[in-house]
């Protein structure tokens, strides 16, 4: 082994404010900005793990916001795995669990760094750690999401001449639903055998409404309905999954390898969107996509709308899975962003996001470009949170 011993001396987590290239609308939230918490783990080796742990709209949309990830690795996580041997996941992994209850972005974070540093100790890619990836690219999808239909069908225009994206993801729930549906039908139209369509509601709706929408929006083409009612109501799920033929998508109410036992017993959904920061991690993510598959579910690659390095170390999960992904990913995170803080945004083209095949996650860091995005040193951009909710 190259590397009889190996410890954690440090592990850094850092604030990065991101704009994007447009608002982003969901039901609840208007992205304008991203907050990234990048994960920085040096060893004794010399060698560096990065990672990442991101969400949206500070604390609208999950329990973590980026500022109580970054308090979970300073004051918790950190003192337990300095020392530790970063290449025993598993271990590191376990001890955290035995101290830190919840906090699965933060873990996510982490886990993700101690697979890069894993990888390049032993000059293999992360999926490989993983066991090895099926595939060599993924499908990836574009979210539209400007609020505006017309922005939107130029938009899927434009994806669609540059070969980048053909399926699409329209964000729906914030205004009337007889709204969405127009809106969403009008899109139909324009992309009629050039794209196919997905909606997501980031459960904004009741079960009536719910019911009402998925039958107009079943009838105008789109193929897969993500997360229509709030994340508790899993009775609903089970109705809606059975009542329609168009795919169900259960997002926010799956995150654990429990919540996807119980997804597949009483098929709550026909698709599991995975993520690694809600479940956890990588291997968590293998675990979650497991159980949805034993149960008859099938995959979706799903995103917090990372950077780079979140998204590319989902990328080394989902490409080392079975690929059982009718609906592909949507990992264009990078794509929403204005820049990011990594020396090479990921390959996308031909409708797909390619898997990096170099040691670790195969992503290296701008320093200049960190220097500039940094929180603690520019505060350039306002808190995601002190952007008022559903607000341009
Ligand atoms: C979500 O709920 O899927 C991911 C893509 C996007 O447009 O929003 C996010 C969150
Ligand atoms: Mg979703």
């Amino acid at each position: 082994m190259k590397y009889a011993v190996m410890k954690i001396i440090s592990l850094e987590s850092i604030l990065v404010d991101l704009p994007t290239i447009r608002a982003h609308k969901l039901a609840r939230q208007t992205v304008m900005q991203q907050t990234l918490v990048v994960l920085r783990l040096r060893t004794d080796a010399g060698l560096e793990g990065l990672g990442e742990a991101t969400t949206i709209g500070g604390l609208s949309y999950g329990e973590e916001s980026p500022e109580i990830i970054k308090s979970a690795l300073d004051t918790y996580i950190s003192p337990i795995v300095i020392g530790m041997d970063p290449r025993n996941v598993n271990a590191v992994m376990a001890e955290i669990e035995r101290h830190v209850v919840g906090n699965r972005l933060a873990k996510s974070g982490l886990e993700t760094a101690l697979h890069d540093v894993s990888g390049k100790a032993l000059g293999v890619p992360v999926h490989q750690l993983l066991g090895g990836r099926q595939t060599a690219a993924m499908e990836c999808i574009w979210g539209l999401a400007s609020g505006d239909t017309a922005k939107d069908i130029e938009e899927a225009e434009r994806v669609l001449s540059q070969k980048l994206h053909r399926g699409f993801k329209i964000k729906v729930g914030s205004k009337a639903v007889e709204n969405d549906i127009e809106h969403v039908s009008k899109i139909a139209k324009a992309i009629a055998g050039r794209g196919t369509l997905r909606i997501d509601a980031n459960q904004a709706w009741d079960e009536l409404t719910a019911t009402r929408a998925i039958a107009a929006l079943e009838a105008v083409g789109v193929s897969l309905i993500e997360q229509p009612l709030p994340k508790a109501n899993h009775e609903g799920m089970v109705r809606l999954a059975s009542r329609f033929d168009v795919a169900i998508m259960a997002d926010e109410a799956v995150a654990t390898p429990q919540d996807a036992f119980m997804f597949g017993k009483h098929h709550g959904a026909d698709v599991v969107a995975l993520k690694i920061a809600k479940a956890g991690g990588l291997l968590p993510t293998k675990s979650v996509a497991a159980i949805s598959q034993a149960g008859g579910l099938a995959l979706y690659g799903g995103t917090m709308l990372e950077g780079t390095i979140g998204t590319i170390a989902s990328l080394h999960a989902f490409a080392s899975l079975p690929q059982n992904f009718p609906f592909g990913t949507e990992l264009f995170g990078p794509l929403l962003l204005k820049d990011d803080i990594v020396q090479q945004r990921p390959n996308y083209s031909n409708f797909a996001i390619a898997v990096p095949d170099r040691p670790g996650l195969g992503v290296d860091i701008d320093e200049e470009k960190l220097a500039h995005y940094r929180r603690d040193k520019t505060r350039s951009l306002k808190p995601v949170a002190a952007l008022k909710q559903g607000s341009a």
